[in-house]
């Protein structure tokens, strides 16, 4: 019986390496190792055998069945072409691991604490459930103001609403420290409008707050541009329109040329040339009587930008949507 296996060996090491089609790779898996095969019939009669034959000829048929095997597996792998194992093919790209990083908007946002860190602002959070009071009522917002209308603010319950802008922290920030405050407050904010390519219900602005002793409005201007400079270059060309705030007096809108279409004129900027970047202002005297402090005595500005618009156009996006929508074949393009 042994003789018979090294004979079954020879034949299979011979059939198995001349093996040239799949289907005679199948042919010769059922002949050699199927249920049916010599070897296996071999291997149920040993039960039947004489016991001092049976253990060498067992490990015999073990040890072939094994070599089968892996005659059989080779034969695969070299009809398949590959190196190592069945299928591999060698010759094919490698698959380059997606290293995870942080969203655009994070992006944007860290690089303005950083401008904003290096001329002198600390940060300062607030919660995104806001109270009507620190919301409007505290920023001079009167309570027939469109503003405060269902149509305007998402509510939650009650006086509830999730703050639709960044400019409740100052109030915060002013009813719990003294003079002088420096801050800046990034964060999300919630507004009930219709989204289009430049307005989301759910973005992101960063409020600035300075409160001193005799703060004037040449500072507001330059801090703004020099933070724009910054951020732009020295060339980026900036414009201040008149502007109304309920909580600063005088008010101002700051715009920048589009830097998507350097001022030719397309769907961010709305064809004019023109972002609308940031809201800003003298802090109103109502605001501080409402804080406590004496508008006598102090003064300050505040300002509140739009985080979105400036990542779109960094990004070259030219719609705000794409930055919600976290669809990740456009991210990993970014
Ligand atoms: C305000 O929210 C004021 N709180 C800003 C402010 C702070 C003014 C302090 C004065 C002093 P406004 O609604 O204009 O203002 O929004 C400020 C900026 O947020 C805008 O310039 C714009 O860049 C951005 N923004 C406003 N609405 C949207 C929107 N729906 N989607 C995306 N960005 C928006």
């Amino acid at each position: 019986m042994l003789k018979r296996l090294e004979e079954l060996r020879a034949e299979a090491t011979d059939l198995f390496g001349s093996a040239s089609s799949e289907n005679e790779l199948e042919e010769l898996r059922v002949r050699f190792l199927g249920r049916k095969s010599e070897l296996n019939q071999m291997s149920r009669g040993l039960g039947g055998m004489d016991p001092s034959e049976r253990k060498a000829v067992g490990q015999a048929v073990n040890a072939l069945k094994k070599d089968l095997g892996a005659m059989l597996a080779a034969a695969q792998d070299r009809l398949a072409g590959g190196g190592g194992k069945p299928g591999l093919d060698l010759t094919l790209p490698g698959r380059r691991p997606w290293v995870g990083r942080r969203h655009p908007l994070m992006r944007t946002l860290a690089r303005l604490e950083e401008i904003f860190t290096l001329l002198g602002f600390e940060v300062a959070l607030g919660p995104h459930i806001e109270d009507d009071f620190h919301n409007f009522e505290a920023l001079n917002i009167p309570a027939d103001h469109p503003a405060r209308d269902m149509h305007d603010t998402f509510y939650v319950e009650g006086d509830r609403l999730l703050r639709t802008h960044t400019s409740p922290v100052q109030i915060r920030t002013m009813m719990s420290r003294k003079p002088p405050i420096r801050i800046i407050a990034p964060g999300r904010v919630y507004r009930n409008e219709t989204p289009d390519a430049s307005h989301s219900a759910e973005f992101y602005q960063l409020e600035g707050l300075y409160v001193d002793r005799g703060v004037k409005f040449g500072e507001l201007k330059g801090v703004l541009t020099r933070f724009l400079r910054e951020l732009y270059g020295d060339d980026v060309a900036v414009r201040l329109r008149p502007g109304f705030f309920p909580f600063t007096e005088p008010s101002a809108e700051i715009d920048v040329e589009c830097r998507v279409c350097h001022g030719k004129g397309c769907s961010v900027c709305k064809q004019t040339g023109w972002v609308e970047l940031l809201g800003a202002g003298m802090v109103d005297p109502r605001v501080f009587r409402a804080v406590g402090y004496d508008p006598d005595e102090i003064s300050g500005y505040a300002f509140g930008l739009g985080v979105d618009r400036i990542c779109m156009m960094e990004t070259g996006l030219d719609d705000i949507r794409l930055l919600m929508e976290n669809d990740l074949r456009l991210l990993r393009q970014i």
